[in-house]
């Protein structure tokens, strides 16, 4: 397990820091050949005909780029090696033919189903387990007229039962990492039920293992009729993320998914909580980032419990959870830099600051931004802007800023000051702010301006999809 997560955090730290640290291994490559057989229905390749053109396995290694809006080049890239790597779900990305022939949706004729558990795993009590799938039926049973009746002997509709490898059908699983789990879409026998690798370790609520209820509530959407999702921000989609048990909330892709076979709950009461989470839109011209910053070459842009990552302006961005990089990151993020001397990338919220090297929270954060020297009365900042030339970090709280010295690690002296004295014509409230090559680039709402960091003169003014484009495919 350790090493395993160990060899995951380099290539990740390999894909984020765009630094080619690992070598695409001859290992990598079957490894991959594998993953795209059991997830994407690569064949063995077959006859001549498909020495003409393109290889089977480079289209499938383009399909599953696409899959999971990664750049799509058709190579084995570190950063598809990655997340391949990644745990997940033992479902496969591509319906296979069984599943389209008919051309209609599995799912279930009646609302009222049983579900039994079989089998306990000896890493969490009978009753954390069976509050765990309890809790994940009832996500599902919250936004739909599906009612969960559970039973103790018989067969089920829905049979749970944690296995190790070869388990009884003709899906072994891989031991310790790799697939946690599968469930089978609605029908008759082997149909709703859901399989739980036992070699990996399961949690109820900790941060080290697997949180059961977190995996479940994803194989019992396949119980129930879903296939995987593309938005990154679904429960639905193929990798594992954390999110916090307690304060989950089925996502807004998720609902509409499961609504569109079985339509809402008709027992909805007035208040039923938060709303379902959106994954927000780069094509929407009125979103406002909660912050931006650049990390080892690339450009990071925030909002709420995402983030885009790209290393050119033109090119393709990647959309991803905050958590599912660095898992300890708070969510609705203030501002962000990167910080030189401490070689972190710095995130604000509130009253706090977190410093991740690589993805590990380094030692002593989350501290007080009075540590940093902000007034022990400040209630958080808007943005933050590192340049790399005065190596100063400004910290922009409503229409003043201060200025960090991030050499000396100390505030400097004579702040706050006005942000106009520093960006000529800037009396908005500044959102978010980086540099990047040479130009400050400062967020106002959905504005976007381009200043000389050196004269302070606005160049331009841009929306804030300059950098991230909008390409509907
Ligand atoms: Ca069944
Ligand atoms: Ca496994
Ligand atoms: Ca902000
Ligand atoms: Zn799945
Ligand atoms: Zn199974």
């Amino acid at each position: 397990m350790t090493t395993f997560t160990l060899s995951i955090l380099l290539s990740l730290a390999a894909a984020v820091y765009c630094v080619p640290i690992l070598q695409v291994t001859s290992q990598d490559e079957s490894f991959a050949e594998n993953y795209l057989k059991t997830f994407f229905n690569l064949t063995e390749e077959s006859g001549p005909t498909v020495r003409r053109g393109i290889s089977p396995l480079t289209k499938k290694v383009a399909e599953m780029q696409k899959f999971f809006r990664l750049k799509v080049t058709g190579n084995l890239d570190t950063d598809t090696i990655a997340m391949m790597k990644k745990p997940r779900c033992g479902v496969p990305d591509v319906k296979i033919a069984r599943y389209s022939i008919t051309g209609e949706n599995f799912k279930w004729k009646t609302n009222s189903l049983t579900y039994r558990i079989e089998n306990y795993t000896p890493d969490l009590t009978i009753s954390e387990v069976d509050d765990s799938v309890e809790r994940a039926l009832q996500v599902w049973a919250k936004v739909t007229p599906l009612r969960f009746t559970r039973i103790y002997s018989g067969t089920a509709d829905i049979m749970i039962s944690f296995g190790r490898l070869n388990h009884g059908d003709f899906y072994p699983f891989d031991g310790p990492d790799g697939t946690l789990a599968h469930a089978f879409a609605p029908s008759p026998g082997i149909g709703g039920d859901a399989h739980f690798d036992d070699d990996e370790t399961f949690t109820f609520r900790s941060n080290a293992g697997y949180i059961l209820f977190l995996v479940a509530a994803h194989e019992f959407g396949h119980s129930l009729g879903l296939s995987h999702s593309t938005d990154p921000g679904a429960l639905m989609f193929p990798t594992y993320t954390y999110s916090n048990p307690d304060t989950f909330v089925l996502p807004h892709d998720d609902v509409k998914g499961i609504q569109s076979l079985y339509g809402p709950n008709p027992d909805i009461v007035p208040s039923p909580g938060p709303p379902p989470p959106t994954t927000p839109d780069v094509c929407d011209s009125t979103m406002v980032l909660d912050a931006v910053a650049t990390l080892r070459g690339e450009n990071l842009f925030f909002k709420g419990r995402f983030f885009w990552r790209n290393r050119f302006e033109s090119t393709k961005t990647e959309q991803r959870l905050i958590t599912s990089f660095w898992r300890r990151a708070p969510v609705n993020i203030d501002a962000a830099y990167e910080s030189r001397f401490l070689d972190s990338v710095l995130f604000f919220k509130g009253r706090q600051v977190w410093a991740f090297s690589g993805y590990n929270l380094v030692q002593g954060y989350p501290k007080s931004i009075s540590s940093f020297g902000l007034p022990k009365t400040m209630e958080k900042v808007d943005a933050a802007l590192y340049n790399k030339h005065t190596r100063k970090a400004l910290f922009f709280v409503g229409r003043e800023y201060y200025s960090y010295d991030d050499a000396k690690q100390t505030m400097d002296q004579g702040f706050p000051k006005r942000v106009d004295e520093i960006f000529s014509g800037l009396t908005s409230k500044v959102t978010a702010a980086f540099q990047y090559e040479g130009f400050g680039y400062i967020y106002s709402g959905p504005n976007m301006f381009e200043y000389s960091l050196l004269t302070g003169k606005l160049f331009r003014t841009l929306g804030n999809n300059y950098f991230l484009p909008c390409t509907n495919y």
